[in-house]
């Protein structure tokens, strides 16, 4: 470095995706040239290549850098961007939304955004939510039936809770992890790195992934299950922990449905009511001491007995009706898949699905965490619901080593709750089809806004990133249905196939250019308790702005600015912060973050209030082995496992055409759909690529690095196959997110639509999805896969 250059280091940390990695930004004469890990913040102990490529992806020539209008119509090739002022966007922005909620209702204006995970949207992802909610639109596409449906709300039908979303892994102190279709070495960095210390002090690790992934390659055990086959293995290890007593029957007894009776005859909890008894509402259980029905009361939570009296097994006539606990009914029901008959199903050898029972249960606790792997299927909530079911049985909620709810820094909620009138909230796109889908929590899956889009009761989107067309399966009815809209405006710190569908775009500064609050980094208390207010490393390249700023500002020229202290970030920020005593001024001071002395509170279910037990925010209080909630609304109340709708044993006959399940992963390199572009990143895999196993590979005459077709009925995109010999030879698994070429290592990009496209989602469909959340088989479905003659592949080179 020359004597006149000035270097700074400043500490910050990564927001491009999840993992949030404390890190040193290191600048030269005010510029960024290099991001490293830093070992005092609570997830600083390494970045990945991502985070290295920090300064590449902000100075990186294609960013966006000003406004953006469109003069071409939608449907041309090039949208023939112009440059306007950002008073001009902003005025254009609020003029047309507000005309658009006058004639058709805010509820026709649908707010989107890229994934927390996968983005620095986490820095302000709560505010466009009070915009949207302050605007009056119950729609939010978010990509939460393909991302946090199962981690997050379809575990509140079996817990009440967000578990394991908001109820962390405890990898500090875990006997047993167990990630399920999760592999944190790509996804979840500070995972990854606490994982490997955790079986560095003897933890156990279980990996269930049809591919031997990451630290699946050093596991205990690793299941190579068949995909979208989860549910039945699930069933099958609850089967085993219930006939070899592998489970905390103090626990079960006091903390779940259980003991509560169900009716032989309609298989819904008995009420006090119909058994004769006088207190309407009240569940039945049987008294084993005193052999008599006891009634328990959801609102106290109570028995009136010592719940160890209370059977688990045998079979009772009460009030003329017969009946049996919920346990000896879970118990039966997983009867059809015993081990031997789950292999069957999902390719794991019975051995050591009861293997893994007994590892579950003897290396207790166990911490769990599901992801991605679970979540793109036509049974997703089934299969978390099995998942969760299992995790109850070990008694290991909320408890040192579980799954535990970090004790947060508290804080006022800004998301705008109670902006969206309750009139507002149901007029959510998909909640008449789905009720208990993400729809009642405000999220709308994309086959329901494309649906909307398409039959007019979507009229606009205002956009913070996603890249709906290629996250989204069938990316050309998204194209179809974006180009119907009659306004869109895409924010985005990099031009996309979604943002070329959009009226306006505006300049987002990618969040090393720009102040953020970051409130806990979630993966154990002391990141939990740590408070950072993120400092720019370098300014706005161009005219970008925060996400934030583009929130306050559109906020106060639709005349919501009283929602939104006038515009001012810092009073927000400052209302925000009020509970936890810590100050703006203390945080701008002290760039490393602020941590209180937070201490995790376990097993909060038991805490008594007034005599009364927190229990669990479920219908019953306590955790539902058994869901009435889901029966309500025609789904299996207990844990049901059906074949993936397009399956090898679900549809036979389209099987003998495309014989391959076809699954996908994550890159390491990319998050999604970015980071094509970056050379670093893209120099290590320069073409979207297919895992196969050697032996499908020989059998179709393709050689590892040969460009092959990836044919579904829907149609075919390209890849390059890489061989991968712990793959079934049934199993192929391709990668999503390919369309950006890169320049300067002369590298192409992709459609998004046709016959030359890289990307999978053209040829996966949204539907049919699962039943609750309208989820989308993206990760089971039907495939061959063909080697491109010589010829094409000279010819694919050559297009290079
Ligand atoms: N087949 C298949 N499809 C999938 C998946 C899969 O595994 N397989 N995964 C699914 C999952 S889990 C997800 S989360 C979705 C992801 O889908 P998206 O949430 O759309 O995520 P990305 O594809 O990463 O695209 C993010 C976009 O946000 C922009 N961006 C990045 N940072 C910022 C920022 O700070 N502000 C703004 N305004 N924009 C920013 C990027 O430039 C990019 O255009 O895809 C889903 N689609
Ligand atoms: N480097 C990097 N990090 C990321 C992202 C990224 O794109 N790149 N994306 C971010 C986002 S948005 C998300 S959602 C997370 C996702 O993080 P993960 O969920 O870990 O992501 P994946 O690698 O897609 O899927 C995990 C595993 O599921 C397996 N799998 C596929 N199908 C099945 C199945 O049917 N059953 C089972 N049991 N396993 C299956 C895959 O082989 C894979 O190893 O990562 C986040 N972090
Ligand atoms: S894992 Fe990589 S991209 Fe994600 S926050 Fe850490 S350094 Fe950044
Ligand atoms: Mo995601």
């Amino acid at each position: 470095m020359k004597g006149s250059e000035r270097q700074a280091r400043t500490p910050t940390f990564c927001a491009l995706c999840v993992s949030r990695c404390g890190a040193t930004a290191v600048t030269v004469d005010g510029r960024f040239t290099a991001l490293e890990p830093d070992p005092a913040h609570p997830t600083g102990r390494a970045l990945c290549v991502k985070g290295k490529a920090a300064p590449a992806i902000v100075g990186h020539a294609d960013r966006v850098l000003h406004p953006l209008r469109r003069t071409a119509p939608k449907g041309a090739e090039d949208p023939a961007w112009e440059r306007i002022s950002w008073d001009d966007a902003i005025d254009t922005v609020a003029a047309r939304l507000s005309a658009i909620a006058t004639t058709s209702g805010p509820e026709s204006v649908v707010f989107a955004a890229a994934s927390p995970s996968t983005s620095a949207i986490s820095d302000s992802v709560d505010w466009i939510v009070r915009l949207r909610r302050a605007f009056g639109s119950p729609n939010f596409t978010c990509s939460m039936e393909l991302c946090g449906w199962g981690r997050y709300l379809a575990s509140m039908y079996t817990f009440g809770a967000p578990v394991p979303g908001a109820f962390m892994p405890d990898l500090e102190r875990a006997g047993c992890i167990l990630y399920w279709g999760y592999n944190p070495s790509v996804a979840r960095l500070v995972h990854a790195t606490a994982t490997v210390d955790a079986r560095r002090r003897g933890a156990k690790l279980v990996a269930i992934d049809p591919r031997r992934a990451g630290l699946a390659s050093s596991a205990d055990h690793w299941l190579r299950v068949r995909p979208g086959s989860d549910g039945a293995l699930a069933i099958a290890i609850v089967g085993v922990l219930l006939e070899r007593g592998f489970y905390d029957v103090e626990f079960v007894r006091r903390w779940t449905n259980a003991p509560l009776l169900v009716r032989a005859d309609t298989g819904r909890l008995l009420r006090s009511e119909e058994a004769g008894g006088a207190e309407p509402g009240r569940y039945v259980a049987w008294d084993a001491v005193a052999a008599r029905p006891v009634s328990y009361d959801p609102t106290t939570r109570s028995y009136g007995v010592d719940e160890a009296r209370l059977a688990l097994e045998g079979r009772y006539t009460v009030g003329g009706l017969e009946c049996r606990p919920v346990l000896a009914e879970l118990a039966d029901h997983c009867r059809e898949y015993t081990p031997d008959a789950a292999a069957e199903i999902t390719g794991v050898p019975a051995a050591d699905i009861a293997r893994v029972a007994e590892t579950l249960w003897t290396s207790r606790p166990v911490a769990f965490y599901t992801w991605s792997g679970l979540e793109q299927h036509s049974g997703t909530t089934q299969t978390i619901r099995a998942i969760n079911v299992l995790y109850a049985l070990l008694g290991c909620l909320d408890a040192p080593g579980g799954n535990v709810l970090f004790t947060p820094v508290p804080t006022n909620p800004v998301d705008g709750l109670d902006l969206l009138a309750p009139e507002q909230r149901a007029k959510a796109f998909g909640l008449d089809e789905r009720p208990l889908g993400p729809a009642r929590f405000e999220f709308t899956t994309g086959s329901d806004f494309y649906a909307a889009a398409l039959d007019g009761r979507a009229r606009a989107l205002v956009n913070f990133g996603a890249n709906l067309v290629v996250a989204q399966g069938d990316s050309a009815r998204g194209r179809d249905a974006l180009t119907q809209l009659d306004f869109a405006v895409h924010a985005d710190t990099f031009l996309s196939p979604t943002a070329d569908l959009a009226d306006i775009v505006l300049p987002v500064a990618t969040p090393f250019e720009v102040e953020a609050l970051r409130i806990g980094f979630e993966v154990n208390q002391q990141a939990q308790s740590l408070v950072q207010l993120r400092r720019p490393v370098q300014p706005p390249r161009g005219e970008a702005r925060s996400d934030l700023e583009i929130v306050f500002a559109l906020a106060k020229r639709l005349g919501l600015g009283a929602q939104f202290w006038d515009g001012d970030i810092d009073a927000a920020w400052r209302h925000q912060l009020a509970p936890s005593g810590i100050t703006l001024e203390q945080l701008r001071a002290q760039p490393a973050g602020i941590a209180l002395p937070l201490k995790t509170v376990h097993r909060k279910h038991a805490r008594i209030r007034d005599g009364i037990p927190a229990g669990f925010r479920t219908p019953s209080g306590k955790v539902e082995l058994l869901s009435e909630t889901l029966a309500e609304h025609g789904h299996p109340a207990l844990p049901t496992f059906t074949e993936p709708a397009i399956s090898p044993r679900s549809r036979p006959d389209l099987a003998v055409r495309y014989p391959l399940v076809l699954t996908c992963a994550k890159s390491v390199r990319f998050a999604e759909s970015q980071h094509r572009q970056i050379a670093t990143l893209r120099r290590a895999t320069p073409d979207p690529q297919l895992e196969l196993h050697p032996d499908a590979a020989a059998a179709r005459a393709i050689t590892a690095g040969d460009w092959v077709r990836i044919v579904t009925p829907n149609g075919a995109v390209r890849a390059r196959a890489r061989l991968n010999s712990t793959l079934d030879p049934g199993v192929v698994c391709g990668q999503h997110g390919w369309w950006q070429g890169c320049a300067e290592l002369g590298l192409p990009g992709y459609p998004p639509y046709g016959p030359d496209s890289a990307n999978l989602n053209l040829i996966l469909r949204q539907e049919p999805s699962d039943p609750v959340s309208g989820s989308a088989p993206l990760r089971a479905s039907l495939c061959e896969v063909e080697r491109i003659d010589t010829q094409n592949a000279a010819t694919a080179r050559a297009a290079r």
